[in-house]
């Protein structure tokens, strides 16, 4: 499924970029800046970082079934026949877990079969490669088969820089970027600043690769990668497989980076050997010097990058994250007393190792090292302990090598090669919906109500071995460095460290079940789309919102603290109407807390004056033709690529939302759907805004890059204020808005 030409073709043209680029600037250059050189639309450009937007042709893009409905019912409104840039649609999101891969399987067949029927068909029809469910999680599918080394993609999903992990610039983008990308277009974005981050030691007995990324998550905050790449370096980097790389990568979505990278180095080529491409891992080899950063970055770092971050593999213990924020970080010793302190329950409800973060080969070793240290024992899971391979291919593999065996040995149910409880697609019936409970994984998210739909719940993230471990006590305050346990005679012993080896002495099962490539004309192929569907509906261009200056507006919602993008548009049981605007618009922001009724998911109509649900009113506005506004404090829709957080918005009238900052991919989001994202100029000013206010936004007709807009609030007493926002638009992006929408832009350019 590679195409090796035209890696070899990318590489050799690469070296000739990279010269010209030295040359240009008069300095070495890190890998990422090397990868995106050699992508440039312009090669000839000297990009600033953190200030230019740049186009980029790619080599690839890839889809899951929630996202890829949007980005593709996006694309039929384009007028093209066939994607430009090689395209895979993998279906992993839309399968509830409830009692295991089976029956699983076959219940989410036949609930989506319309959804598939349609993904399926469009993607014969566009020529992209379809996987079908059960095939796998997207990224582990990407890593399996398609991620390279120098190469660059996006994904519409947030984790999509798992490819890092094989040395490739991956990038999480919403439908729209994915649209425009497969129609031929270049891929715009912000010439990111570079964080770099310097690997020493080597891990060893319970720290493990997620152990890196927590450590991470703990120094930058959620919000300490936006606009960045994490780059990888130093000699710690060779000490982690090719699939714990890609753990690491995967996991940078958590700190808001761009992406994360790591050097080509010979567990790549391992990994490459052993997912059946071994001529991909000699070409490599022989480029590895444009693989990798130039020798001078290592020696001089702070001359390189914007920031830079020392990790000491060696000093690494294992780490655990949450509850609700992935940088809500400590040492697995430190838990039990700030669980003690917090009052959270302290024993387990549910312990689930896998999904697309950690569900390895090693991983699934790691954690089978445990399994087999508790049958020796004659100990069992305690709790609930549910493992999601990542795809089919490591299914078969850990099925083969008897690693799954000894998790089902002590008790573990094994579910669909899929997202399953990571996404909210959990049937729990153990606790009722607002009841405190405490559950661990190995997965990569944590916001409130993400997994079951509880915001009572609690959720914690450490790596799978970790997990395996504390699901034999069923608590979470049980150190497995330091506490013993003992079985049903009274032994008390204490777990040895995990062990594993990182790729299958007898090569992967690899598995190709569930790969369908699209014929070679498609075109006969028709878009399946039942008009009387309630899960898809063909999208109408939206009409332009910011024609001249957007008065008296009133605001829907102000909102204190976190607001992801689970929290604007929730996934679990919505996930249903991913593919279809208008029902799953019934959602926009019922997770969200609105400090103007003091509660989460609603709000006070400026119409009727009454209070109702935040989704009701939005849409009393839409039908009243009626424009609104959000006001949002940091880092406005932190997680995931969804882009139905801003197209539901933008579908029901939200004209601008004003943030104290925003996440970079739900910032374009919004760009690309035509609402404006406008940034309080002075922090502050975000505490002038109160219920019942209306507020005017001037500057509208001068709308330009660096542009400063006025917005004035008029407050139900009669007073007023005035503050001023700034904003990221380029020059393109403002023609978005203009146009109502990217979309429309483009449909107006052919
Ligand atoms: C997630 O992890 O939040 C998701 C579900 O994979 C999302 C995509 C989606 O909402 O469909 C992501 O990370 O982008
Ligand atoms: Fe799926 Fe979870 Fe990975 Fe998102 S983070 S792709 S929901 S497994």
């Amino acid at each position: 499924m590679m195409d090796l030409a035209g890696v070899r073709e990318l590489y050799e043209l690469q070296a000739a970029c990279h010269i010209a680029a030295r040359k240009r600037l008069g300095r070495s250059l890190t890998l990422a800046e090397k990868i995106f050189f050699a992508h440039l639309s312009d090669p000839h450009q000297s990009p600033v970082r953190g200030k230019d937007y740049v186009n980029l042709r790619l080599d690839r893009v890839a889809m899951q079934d929630a996202t890829a409905q949007m980005a593709l019912l996006q694309f039929a409104l384009t007028g093209r026949e066939q994607v430009e840039v090689p395209s895979t649609v993998h279906c992993d999101h839309l399968i509830q877990a409830r009692s295991g891969c089976d029956s699983d399987l076959a219940a989410a067949n036949n609930v989506n079969a319309e959804v598939y029927a349609f993904l399926k068909s469009a993607s014969a029809k566009y020529g992209i490669g379809f996987w079908k469910p059960g095939a796998g999680i997207i990224h582990q599918v990407v890593l399996e088969n398609y991620a390279f080394p120098g190469g660059f993609m996006i994904g519409t999903d947030s984790h999509t820089p798992n490819a890092g992990g094989l040395g490739m610039v991956a990038i999480g983008v919403g439908g729209a970027d994915a649209m425009e990308v497969m129609a031929g277009l270049p891929f715009n974005i912000r010439w990111p600043r570079l964080i770099g981050v310097h690997l020493t030691g080597a891990l060893s007995g319970w720290a493990s690769p997620k152990d890196v990324i927590l450590k991470v998550c703990e120094t930058l905050t959620v919000r300490g990668g936006t606009g960045c790449i994490l780059e990888y370096f130093g000699p710690g980097t060779t000490s982690i497989s090719c699939t714990g790389k890609g753990t690491i990568c995967n996991m940078g979505a958590e700190v808001g980076a761009t992406t994360s990278l790591f050097p080509f180095d010979d567990r790549m080529a391992d990994y490459l050997r052993a997912t059946d491409r071994g001529d991909l891992a000699e070409l490599a080899q022989q480029h590895t010097s444009t693989l990798v950063a130039d020798p001078q970055v290592g020696a001089a770092p702070q001359e390189f990058f914007d920031q830079l971050i020392e990790i000491d593999l060696s000093a690494l213990e294992p780490m655990v994250v949450g509850p609700h924020s992935p940088d809500r970080a400590r040492s697995m010793s430190g838990l039990g007393a700030e669980a003690q302190r917090e009052g959270w329950p302290l024993e387990l409800n549910a312990a689930l190792i896998g999904s697309c973060t950690n569900s390895s080969y090693e991983d699934m070793e790691r954690a089978a090292s445990i399994a087999q240290q508790a049958i020796s024992l004659g100990l069992r899971a305690t709790v609930p302990f549910y493992i999601t391979p990542g795809s089919d291919t490591i299914d078969c593999t850990i099925r083969r090598d008897g690693q799954m065996e000894a998790l089902e040995a002590i008790g573990g149910t094994v579910l669909a090669n899929a997202c399953g409880p990571c996404i909210g697609q959990w049937r729990r019936d153990d606790i009722s919906d607002g009841e405190a409970n405490s559950i661990i994984s190995s997965y990569n998210r944590n916001f409130s109500g993400r997994n079951d739909g509880n915001h009572a719940t609690l959720s914690f993230l450490t790596s799978p071995e970790v997990v395996t471990a504390l699901a034999l006590v069923g608590r979470l305050d049980f150190d497995p460095l330091r506490d013993s346990l003992s079985n049903e005679a009274g032994d008390e012993f204490r777990l040895a460290p995990p062990t594993g080896d990182d790729l299958p002495t007898a090569g992967f099962e690899t598995s190709l079940a569930g790969y369908v490539a699209p014929p070679p004309d498609g075109s006969a192929a028709e878009l399946a789309v039942d008009p009387a569907s309630e899960r898809l509906q063909l999208l109408e261009p939206f009409v332009p919102l910011v024609e001249s200056d957007l008065e008296a507006l009133p605001v829907l919602l102000k909102i204190e603290g976190k607001c992801t993008t689970d929290h604007i548009s929730p996934a679990g049981p919505w996930l249903r109407y991913r593919g279809h605007l208008d029902k799953i618009s019934g959602n926009a922001y019922i997770g969200a807390s609105n400090t103007f009724t003091n509660e989460r998911g609603t709000a006070i109509s400026a119409l009727t004056g009454e209070q109702a649900s935040l989704p009701e009113v939005a849409r009393e506005y839409r039908n009243a033709n009626q424009g609104w506004i959000v006001i949002a404090d940091v880092n406005y829709g932190e997680g995931s690529s969804r882009e139905h957080a801003a197209m539901s918005p933008r579908f029901l009238g939200c004209c601008a939302i004003i943030a104290r900052s925003f996440a970079r991919i739900a910032e374009t989001n919004l760009k690309k759907q035509g609402v404006l994202p406008l940034v309080f100029e002075e922090s502050m000013d975000w505490k002038l805004i109160h219920a019942d206010d209306r507020l005017t936004i001037t500057g509208l007709t001068k709308l330009g890059p660096g542009s400063r807009l006025t917005v004035g609030v008029t407050h139900s007493d009669g007073t007023t204020d005035e503050f001023v926002c700034h904003h990221s638009l380029s020059e393109q992006q403002v023609e978005w808005i203009r146009a109502g929408s990217a979309l429309n832009y483009l449909r107006q350019q052919v």
